[in-house]
């Protein structure tokens, strides 16, 4: 057995209290993955918190078992000194705890890392990094299984869920078939998977609709049609009475590079004031790796294909920084 699986083994059974948290703009891979663990850690009687962090859970995900248990707070609601171990899933910084302050660890919370991405350095105490595999709900389904944990029907829908999410639904070139042959395995145990992707699908309100189809009427192309960025201003938003929500971002990103030339597909929307969250996708990872550009900004990060950003401007400023980190990493593709 790998010696970090054991390690981490020690560590749980050497600890009394427990933190699980959700990333900002939490997904199906971050909310499975955390609830995974919180099945787990509660079946062998562990006392554990886990918080939903700086943003609410988003309606499709609220169906995922235990979901329930999950308390509105974010890390800095929290005594600290309360708990005696963190599991940082999904997140490759310490921004993806908090956004809201800069996260620092006290010295008695041992800290262990479970995360697939590439552009995470290790930050925990102990670190379970894998940079291709396609899900972190994938690292700990054979995490449990190395540790001979019974995978539970909850937990099988939890990591068949988050993997669904992070793979696209099994189309991201991380893809494998491994993937298959694990969730072949989650979906004997959890035949009525089929009832939780329906419910992490259709849970929309009325604004998103709304939402999409400003973004579709705002589409922009740049260096010389090869780039489409939609950017929708907050008193767009305000205007049309919908709420700046950015869980509509992937989707327009996704949607703008499904158009063959529009190489890298880019939705911003302003949040509020002086913060603007972006979405990249590109169709070619291995020319336009938007992971790159996305922390070339030095606001964000992600994967050589899906990468994100939340930049502390305005949307114009914003805009120009995206633009030109663009342009300094590709000058083959001339002017902006
Ligand atoms: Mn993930």
């Amino acid at each position: 057995m790998k010696k970090i699986y054991s390690q981490i083994k020690s560590a749980i059974s050497d600890s009394h209290h427990i933190l699980l948290h959700l990333h900002p703009g939490s997904d199906a891979d971050s909310a499975g993955s955390a609830l995974a663990f919180y099945h787990y850690l509660t079946s062998i009687n562990k006392k554990v918190t886990l918080i939903s962090g700086d943003s609410n859970l988003s309606p499709g995900l609220a169906t995922l078992p235990g979901a329930d248990q999950i308390t509105p707070q974010n890390f800095f609601d929290l005594n600290i000194a309360d708990f005696d171990l963190f599991i940082i899933l999904d997140s490759s910084e310490k921004r993806q705890i908090s956004k809201l302050e800069e996260v620092v660890f006290p010295a008695h919370l041992k800290t262990i890392v479970i995360d697939h991405h590439a552009s995470n350095q290790g930050f925990g105490d102990l670190n379970l990094i894998e940079a291709d595999s396609p899900a972190t709900c994938q690292i700990v389904y054979k995490l449990f299984k190395a540790l001979k944990i019974k995978i539970s029907k909850e937990i099988a829908l939890c990591l068949f869920t988050g993997i669904f999410g992070d793979t696209g639904g099994f189309k991201y070139s991380s893809t494998t078939a491994e993937t298959f042959s694990i969730c072949a395995q989650l979906t004997k145990i959890a035949p009525n998977f089929t009832e939780t992707l329906f419910n992490l699908e259709n849970n929309d309100r009325p604004d998103r609709p709304k939402l999409l189809g400003l973004h579709l009427s705002h589409i922009e192309t740049h260096f010389n049609g090869r780039i489409a960025i939609s950017a929708l201003p907050l008193s767009l938003l305000k205007k049309n009475n919908i709420n700046p929500d950015d869980s509509v971002n992937a989707e327009i990103s996704n949607t703008l590079k499904s158009v063959v030339g529009w190489e890298i597909g880019i939705s911003m929307i302003e949040a509020g004031k002086d913060m603007v969250r972006v979405s990249f996708r590109t169709r070619d990872p291995a020319i336009f790796d938007v992971s790159e550009i996305a922390t070339a900004t030095g606001y964000g990060g992600g994967h050589k294909a899906a990468a994100g950003a939340s930049l502390p401007m305005s949307l114009s400023k914003a805009k120009r920084l995206i633009l030109r980190t663009i342009s300094r990493l590709h000058p083959e593709l001339g002017n902006i």
